[in-house]
């Protein structure tokens, strides 16, 4: 099945090919057991008279039933909720200089990726959307085997030593006693965690930060987390850390939204990604380095081997060397995503690792873990999973093997088998460690360069927007609030204080424990204490792909309708006509609208936008409706974009929502609100121009000066 390398021809469909030997389609077949043989009743068991006990020699329904009771298999201990797409990679340009990786020289090369995205700590069931790191794992299916980047949505991570991974996941996921919560960190032996190991606290910065409730897969940064080691043909090596960047920028829902869809569309994130690659708006993502060379190891505030650290991107910019396309769905979610098996340690040649001790102790985790979950140790033969790159080794038998080793000789060396398989030299492309010069003691122990467990948190802090710093405050008020403890709760303020006094003091008061008045450490200076790229505020704005409803019913203004569906098409937004029932809508012109949602079955939480069309028999129609009412609102205070002709004003204004107009920017108005994100026909040139500043609105994603005139 496998080509040989030499002769292999990469293309973007050369994993499509390699799987399609696996892929069974029953249309138009015949029903048969799984030894093939043809089945002509499927719904009843054999009896002894046809109100008679089952039979033992009934082989149909043993078999049926056998397979049924073992079909599932162990979720994953971690990243157990997750949601992968097929795609490919094509490099803008050699990187030989750095690197001698195949994948990373040929700009005409597509290589084939597979990506899983992933919640870490809920179950496999579990919401989507709640407050979390997100996975971000790629399988690059390159010539020379296969590299997986098993990377998170945030740049650090909680511990620095893998050894503490099992005490970090047992106190993230739901109390031993009895299983709560489910997928939240919003619990006493989290927070005791993060309190009580303070290398944790940058990372919870992130965690407590937009980043932890992406609007989309599509919209979130990737990170590598570790640094690595690019090494070229030469044998030199510079250290690299690994980014994906979003083409559509890095865009967050707002808290209350992610909680109500977590029960309105447990599915949110996966069917965004799904629905987008059905539509074609195929997810891109580029792939940037950070490169540091050898000798500037030590040159840094913070050390480059420690994974609560991040690389300013001010201080080291990120280049951006090639980009991803996500541009299939998977066949079948069980046989591709659920048993994709990452690996930290599957790298090719020209990529190689360092020192980092988290790094370091995940190369032995992800073998480890897939031998009970996939059942043992072939699972690199599940399709997959399988290289493109031919396998030859002397590995044999255990369970669920499938390949069929021809000859009579497993070992090496031999004389038999002419000492095949033989190894490779590295000019034919074997893997030669690079060869990093280590001496020390055996100790167990950690860096001093290590201790600094602040100025990071602090630099992450001070790079927040005034929003994003008060979407922080009620995280952490919302998350420590749950916790019983108020030890726990005191401790955990009391660490803040390091990160920001008035930080510690607002989540004291929020919480109702007493206030730090000073910070409990002694915090770093001289380190580098603002970085404007990780503010999602300074992120790509577009329209594209964004979901807008259109509220209508019969009798909607047919030139305003027409007008914006045109400006909305044009710039790539899915408009979806929710009405009271479903069906067909007629407009004052006798054009028609096909209904795609009831307000029943669609909710404001689904949309980045709404449209509530002009014509007044329309409006008065859904505005007769509570619960389109209530949909407009809500809309309204998570910030979303709404447009309304002149007609829906009066309607909105019921609803509490007033518009900015010329008295109120006079000061005439007792409460004057700054609506922006509020689009009024009237207020444009024509139905064109409104249309087009509807378009803009939903550009920017989220109205934040609607949140700060809203509440304290
Ligand atoms: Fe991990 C899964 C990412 C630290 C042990 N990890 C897993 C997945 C991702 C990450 C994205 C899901 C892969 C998939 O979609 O199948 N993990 C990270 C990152 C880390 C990290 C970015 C820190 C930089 N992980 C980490 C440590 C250990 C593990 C320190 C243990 C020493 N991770 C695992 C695991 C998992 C896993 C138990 C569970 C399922 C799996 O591997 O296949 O082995």
């Amino acid at each position: 099945m496998n080509k040989d390398r030499e002769n292999m021809n990469m293309n973007e469909d050369s994993k499509k090919e390699q799987l399609k030997p696996f892929t069974v389609n029953d249309s138009g077949q015949k029903m048969t057991t799984n030894q093939g043989v043809r089945i002509t009743d499927d719904e009843h068991s054999l009896k002894a008279g046809d109100r008679g006990p089952t039979l033992m020699e009934d082989f149909q329904f043993r078999e049926k039933m056998t397979h049924f009771d073992h079909e599932r298999i162990p979720e994953r201990i971690v990243h157990a909720r997750g949601f992968g797409a097929h795609g490919y990679f094509q490099v803008y340009e050699p990187m030989a200089e750095f690197t001698k990786a195949k994948f990373l020289q040929d700009p005409s090369v597509k290589t084939p990726v597979f990506v899983r995205f992933s919640t870490v700590a809920g179950s496999r069931g579990s919401a989507d959307t709640v407050r979390d790191v997100r996975g971000f794992a790629t399988k690059f299916y390159t010539e020379e085997g296969n590299f997986d980047l098993v990377g998170n949505n945030m740049p650090v991570f909680f511990i620095q030593d893998a050894m503490k991974f099992p005490d970090f996941v047992h106190a993230v996921k739901p109390e031993p006693h009895h299983e709560m919560p489910q997928a939240s960190t919003a619990h006493d032996t989290h927070w005791d965690f993060i309190a009580n190991n303070t290398e944790s606290t940058h990372m919870i910065m992130w965690a407590m930060s937009d980043r932890a409730i992406p609007r989309s897969y599509r919209m979130m940064e990737g990170f590598g987390v570790h640094t690595f080691r690019f090494v070229n043909e030469k044998g030199e090596a510079h250290f690299v850390k690994f980014h994906w960047k979003p083409l559509l920028g890095v865009h967050s829902l707002v808290w209350d939204e992610a909680q109500k869809l977590a029960g309105k569309d447990p599915d949110f994130n996966r069917r965004d990604l799904w629905e987008a690659i059905e539509m074609g708006n195929y997810p891109e993502f580029e792939f940037g380095v950070q490169i540091i060379r050898e000798d500037e190891e030590f040159s840094f505030d913070f050390d480059i081997l420690d994974p609560t650290k991040l690389w300013p991107e001010e201080l080291i910019p990120v280049r951006r060397i090639g980009k991803m396309t996500l541009n299939r769905n998977v066949d079948n979610f069980f046989a591709e995503t659920e048993q994709a098996a990452f690996h930290i340690g599957h790298v090719v040649p020209g990529i190689d690792f360092t020192n980092d001790p988290l790094l370091q102790g995940r190369l032995f985790s992800y073998t480890d873990t897939q031998l009970s979950r996939l059942g043992g140790p072939n699972f690199h033969e599940i399709p997959i999973n399988r290289p493109l790159a031919d396998i030859h080794n002397n590995q044999r038998d255990g369970m669920h093997r499938m390949t069929i080793n021809q000859g009579q000789t497993s070992y090496h060396k031999n004389s038999l088998n002419n000492n095949d398989p033989h190894e490779a030299t590295e000019q034919e492309g074997g893997f030669v460690h690079y060869q990093e010069k280590v001496e020390g003691r055996k100790v167990r122990a950690r860096s001093e360069s290590f201790k600094d467990h602040y100025s990071q948190a602090v630099l992450f802090w001070n790079s927040m927007s005034d929003v994003e710093q008060k979407h922080m405050i009620k995280a952490f008020r919302f998350e420590l609030g749950k916790v019983q403890s108020k030890s726990v709760q005191q401790q955990m303020v009391n660490n803040l204080s390091n990160v920001d006094l008035q930080l510690a003091q607002q989540v004291a008061q929020g919480i109702g424990v007493e206030a730090p008045q000073a910070p409990t450490e002694e915090v770093r200076q001289g380190v580098t204490l603002l970085s404007p790229a990780l503010s999602q505020m300074n992120t790509v704005k577009s329209p594209a792909t964004r979901k807008i409803a259109v509220l209508a019913a019969n009798g909607f203004d047919s030139a305003e309708m027409k007008a914006v569906m045109t400006a909305l098409q044009t710039a790539g937004v899915t408009a979806e006509i929710v009405s009271e029932n479903l069906g067909i809508l007629t407009g004052t012109e006798g054009d028609q609208q096909q209904v795609k949602q009831t307000i029943l079955t669609a909710d404001s939480v689904l949309y980045d936008a709404v449209y509530l069309a002009g014509g007044k028999e329309s409006i008065a129609q859904i505005g007769s409706i509570r619960e389109a009412v209530n949909f407009v609102v809500q809309a309204y205070n998570h910030l979303k974009t709404i447009g309304t002709s002149a007609d829906g004003l009066e309607l909105l204004g019921t609803a509490g929502i007033h518009v900015t107009g010329p008295e109120a920017a006079a000061g005439n108005l007792e409460e004057p609100l700054v609506d922006t994100g509020l689009i009024v026909s009237s207020d444009a040139a024509d139905v064109n121009d409104f249309g087009q500043k509807l378009v803009d609105a939903i550009a920017m994603h989220r109205h934040w000066g609607r949140e700060l005139s809203m509440s304290k």
